[in-house]
C-alpha cells in the first residue's frame, strides 16, 4: 500500500481546495438567494439585507468617519468589505467541511439564517423574506458538499486498525484527490453561481415597476408654472457648473442600499397624529391637483465647505401647506415627522411646511417625473432645510407631532434636530491647486442661504482686502446664486483664494464648523500656483 499518498490529515491541495469550495458555495448562496429575491422580493435579497442590518448597526461615528472619508462610495466600500468578511469565513467553512461536513453545513445555516432574519427585520420587505435565504442555504449545503466529496478520499490507515482495540472504529485518512473531479464540480457551481447573478440582475431590472411606472407617467402641466428664468443666471467665468443642475448630475444621498421600487398605483400618502382630520392620497390624487412648479437648490447637512452636495432643480409638486390646511394640525403641535417607504424618517419644523414658502410633495424634477433614486413616485422638497430634516424621498406617511416627543432618523444618530441650511459660498473657477497663467485670472463659484436670499459676495487674494464679485442674477431666493470676479494682477507664486458670502443678515460666519451635527461652515479657501 502507497503510505506517501495515505495521510491522517488532509493533504494541503486538499485543504485548499475545500476553502475555494467554501467560497464557491457561499458565491451560490448569495446568488441564488438574490436570483430568488428578484423573484419573490428584491429587498431580501440575502446579501442586501445582511448589508443593511450590518448599516444600522454601524455606530455614529463609525459611519460618519465613512462618509467622510469615501463619500459617496461609502455603500460600495461596505459591500466590498462585507464580501470579503463572508469570503473569507466561507473559505474556512470549506476546509471545515472536508472534516466535520455536518458542522460545515451547520454554519451554511446559521450564516443564512443571519441574512434571512436581516432580511425579515428590514422595512418594506413581505411575509416571505425569509425564502431567498433558505433556498441560498440550501444550494449552497448541496454543492459545498457535493465539492468536498471529491477531496474527501477516505482510506484506511494502514496501521489503524492494528492500534485500535477492537470497540474503537477504525481510524481513516486521505488518498490524494483526483483533482479533475474536483474542477468538475467546482466549475458547475462556479457556473450555477454566475448564472444565477446574471438572471437575478436581469430579472431585477425588468421586474422594476417603479422604473416602467415612470417611464409611462403622464405629467400634468403646473397650475402656476415658475417664472422663466432671467437670463443672467449663469456665471460670467467659464467653467462655473450650470445653473440648473441635470437629473444624472444631481447628488444623491440617502440610507438605501437598493433604491426603493415603489409601485405608483399602490402608493398611498397618510397624514395623520395631531390633526383634526386624517387623509390619505394615492398619486392620482396628487396629479389631479392644481400643481406649482418652483425652483429650490437642496443641500446636504454632510456637505463639506467647498463641497458638490448640492444641486438646484426645477420642482413640480403639490403645496404640503395645501394638505395640512386640511388636516388641520392641532395647535400643540410644532413637528412633521416625514418617513418613507424604508423607514428614514426626516423631522421638519412645522410652519416651514405651512407658511407661503413652496414646500411641496414633489413629483418631477427638471421636467421629468422624479427619478428612481431620487424619490419616485414623491418626494419632499422644502426650501431653506437640510435635506435629513425636509427631503424625504419615496414618502408615504407624514405624522404631525412634537419635537419632544418623537425624533428622527439622523437625529437619533446625533445629528441636529433641525436643520436650517447655513449660508455658504464656493470657489468653482479655478480649482484648488490649479495653475494659472499670470496675468488676469477669471474667478468664479456659487454662493447659497435658501429662502433667505445671496446679497453679495467677497472674494480675498492672500491677506488682501476683500473685493466684491459679480453676482449673476438671482431666479428666487430658494435657489443658489452664481458669481464671477477678475483677478486682475495674479503674479507668479503660490497664492490663497477666499470667499464669503452675505445674505440679508450679514456676512457667512467665518467660524470652522464641521459638518456634525448641524452643517459645515468657514470660508472656502484654495492654494494656486500662478505660472
Ligand atoms: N427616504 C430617504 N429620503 C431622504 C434621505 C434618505 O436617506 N432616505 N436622505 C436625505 C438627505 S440626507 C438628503 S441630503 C436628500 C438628498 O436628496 P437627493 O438624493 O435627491 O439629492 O435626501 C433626503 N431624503
Ligand atoms: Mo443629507
Amino acid at each position: 500500500m502507497g503510505v506517501t499518498t495515505i495521510s491522517p490529515t488532509a493533504p494541503a491541495t486538499a485543504r485548499r481546495s475545500a476553502g475555494v469550495a467554501g467560497v464557491l458555495a457561499a458565491a451560490l448562496t448569495l446568488t441564488v438567494g438574490h436570483l430568488v429575491a428578484a423573484i419573490v422580493d428584491p429587498d431580501a435579497s440575502p446579501f442586501i439585507a445582511l448589508g443593511g442590518a450590518v448599516v444600522d448597526a454601524t455606530p455614529a461615528w463609525l459611519k460618519d468617519f465613512a462618509a467622510s472619508t469615501f463619500g459617496t462610495a461609502d455603500k460600495t466600500v461596505l459591500f466590498v468589505c462585507m464580501a470579503a468578511v463572508v469570503l473569507g469565513l466561507a473559505y474556512g467553512v470549506g476546509r471545515l467541511a472536508l472534516t466535520r461536513p455536518t458542522a460545515a453545513a451547520v454554519c451554511v445555516v446559521v450564516l443564512a439564517g443571519i441574512c434571512g432574519v436581516a432580511a425579515m427585520g428590514r422595512a418594506g420587505t413581505g411575509m416571505l423574506a425569509w425564502l431567498p435565504s433558505l433556498v441560498g442555504a440550501g444550494a449552497g449545503v448541496i454543492a459545498l458538499r457535493a465539492m468536498v466529496e471529491t477531496l474527501r478520499t477516505p482510506a484506511a490507515l494502514p496501521d489503524a486498525d492494528e492500534d485500535s482495540t477492537g470497540a474503537a472504529p477504525a481510524q481513516h485518512g486521505y488518498a490524494t484527490p483526483d483533482r479533475r473531479e474536483f474542477m468538475r464540480s467546482a466549475t458547475i457551481v462556479g457556473v450555477v453561481a454566475a448564472a444565477s447573478a446574471i438572471a437575478g440582475a436581469i430579472i431585477g431590472a425588468a421586474r422594476s415597476t417603479a422604473q416602467m411606472a415612470r417611464d409611462l407617467l403622464d405629467l400634468p402641466a403646473p397650475a402656476t408654472p415658475a417664472p422663466p428664468l432671467p437670463e443672467g443666471v449663469q456665471s460670467a467665468t467659464a467653467g462655473v457648473g450650470p445653473f440648473v443642475t441635470p437629473n444624472e448630475d444631481f447628488y444623491r444621498i440617502d440610507t438605501a442600499l437598493i433604491v426603493p421600487d415603489v409601485d405608483p398605483a399602490t402608493w398611498t400618502l397618510r397624514v395623520h397624529g395631531l390633526v383634526e382630520n386624517e387623509i390619505e392620497l394615492n398619486l392620482d390624487d396628487i396629479l389631479a391637483r392644481d400643481l406649482v412648479e418652483t425652483r429650490v437648490t437642496l443641500t446636504c447637512v454632510s456637505n463639506p465647505v467647498g463641497g458638490d452636495l448640492v444641486g438646484n432643480a426645477l420642482w413640480l409638486g403639490l403645496p404640503i401647506r395645501e394638505v395640512l390646511a386640511e388636516a388641520v394640525p392641532t395647535a400643540d403641535a410644532d413637528m412633521v415627522l416625514s418617513r418613507s417607504v424604508d423607514g428614514f424618517t426626516a423631522s421638519t419644523p412645522i410652519e416651514a411646511l405651512t407658511d407661503d414658502r413652496d414646500a411641496i410633495f414633489a413629483v418631477a424634477m427638471n421636467g421629468e417625473p422624479l427619478p428612481v433614486e431620487h424619490g419616485f413616485p414623491v418626494r419632499m422638497v422644502v426650501p431653506g432645510l437640510y435635506g435629513y430634516v425636509s427631503a424625504t424621498k419615496w414618502v408615504v406617511d407624514l405624522e404631525v407631532t412634537r419635537f419632544a416627543d418623537a425624533s428622527a432618523y439622523w437625529t437619533e444618530r446625533g445629528w441636529s434636530e433641525r436643520g436650517p441650511i447655513k449660508t455658504a459660498s464656493r470657489i468653482e473657477v479655478p480649482r484648488a491647486s490649479a495653475h494659472v497663467p499670470a496675468g488676469e485670472v477669471a474667478v468664479g463659484g456659487t454662493a447659497w442661504a435658501q429662502h433667505r436670499g445671496i446679497t453679495k459676495v467677497e472674494v480675498q487674494v492672500d491677506d488682501g482686502p476683500w473685493e466684491e464679485a459679480t453676482l449673476a442674477d438671482e431666479a428666487t431666493v430658494d435657489t443658489w446664486r452664481q458669481w464671477s470676479w477678475t483677478w486682475g494682477d495674479a503674479e507668479p507664486g503660490q497664492h490663497t483664494l477666499r470667499c464669503r458670502a452675505s445674505d440679508p443678515d450679514g456676512v457667512q460666519t467665518a467660524t470652522v464648523a464641521p459638518v456634525v451635527p448641524d452643517g459645515a461652515s468657514g470660508w472656502h479657501t484654495i492654494y494656486v500656483y500662478v505660472d
